[in-house]
């Protein structure tokens, strides 16, 4: 056995344009996440989804803001959830649900985090860096917020503060291509590390993904990955509502997969923003799925393997 895994849905739409993503842990299941992962010989357990009961209502001053009281609620409720399953669990996955999720996940996970006072480091694979805050956002969707949450930036001081903020040297970007104005002076100021498409075209994927783990082995830190659907390109993943062309090829998503499966350091994913309604036929859904199985040790040859000369 090659540990314990955890498979917990929240389905939470609030926090994007589109509906639908409440459909999405339904749509991972139906797709065989729990076995592929069974399959690689880890023990799973699916937990079933995440509820809100009774949100209370919150106010904002930016009239864009959309469905804040939901939201929050949400965060809440999933932060509670990372912090309990990451106590329990070796590697945990969050089944989104729009990427709003990803403030509770992370936040909760920083938490137990802090408490065995190893640093926290978070792989966020996105077209969007999703640093506004709750001031800054146009489109006032807090899916496109996470982020400038889980750092504590100033300007999200409606959702229940985060116990243990994430650094924001230890965030790592990789796919960006859609950043707003208020987003690209917090990525050029803030310590984030960043590498956008361009830089993924001239040097490949490889060299940035092995840079960002040597710094986190090199501080014996735990590594979250979050995969927004939408880091993809959207030829191979239709099934989302924020897409972006340009995105990662079907072999560069798999190669950041497996080069962090052997990096040995990832212990917690979140599979984030897959809209089934927007779906062809599933594929989605089995490519976000096949990408989850990469990280737990799927691979077309175990190494080394003697090719001919
Ligand atoms: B996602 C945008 N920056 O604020 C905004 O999909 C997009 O979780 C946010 O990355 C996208 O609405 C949020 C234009
Ligand atoms: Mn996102
Ligand atoms: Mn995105
Ligand atoms: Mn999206």
């Amino acid at each position: 056995m090659k540990g314990n895994c955890a498979i917990i849905g929240a389905p939470i739409q609030s926090g994007a344009s589109r509906p639908g993503c409440v459909m999405g842990p339904a749509s991972l299941r139906t797709a065989g996440l729990e076995a592929a992962i069974s399959g690689l010989g880890w023990q799973v357990t699916d937990l079933g989804d995440l509820a809100i009961t009774d949100p209370q209502p919150v106010d904002h001053p930016n009239d864009a803001v959309k469905h804040l009281s939901e939201t929050s609620a949400w965060i809440k409720v999933v932060e509670q959830a990372a912090y309990d399953v990451t106590g329990n669990y070796d590697f945990p996955i969050f089944m989104g649900g729009d990427h709003s999720m990803s403030a509770g996940s992370v936040a909760g996970i920083a938490r137990r985090a802090a408490e065995g006072d190893r640093p926290l480091f978070v792989l966020w694979l996105d077209a969007h860096p999703d640093l506004h805050t709750l001031e800054t956002t146009q489109s006032g969707n807090l899916h496109g917020t996470s982020v400038a949450y889980f750092t504590d930036r100033k300007g999200c001081e409606a959702f229940p503060p985060p116990a243990a903020p994430v650094p924001p040297e230890n965030v790592c970007f990789i796919g960006l291509r859609s950043v707003d104005d208020a987003e690209r002076e917090r990525l050029a100021s803030d310590g984030f590390e960043v590498h956008d498409m361009r830089m993924i075209d001239e040097s490949g994927v490889l060299r940035p993904l092995r840079g960002f783990l040597e710094r986190v082995s090199a501080a014996n830190g735990l590594l979250h990955v979050s995969l927004d659907v939408d880091f993809l390109d959207p030829s191979i993943a239709p099934a989302v509502g924020t897409t972006v062309p340009g995105g990662a090829t079907f072999r560069e998503a798999h190669l950041i997969m497996e080069t962090l499966c052997d990096s040995g350091l990832v212990r917690s994913l979140d599979l984030v923003e897959l809209n089934p309604f927007l779906d062809e036929r599933g594929r989605t859904a089995e490519l976000m799925t096949d990408l989850a199985a990469s990280i737990f040790g799927r691979r077309i040859f175990d190494r080394p393997t003697r090719s001919h000369p």
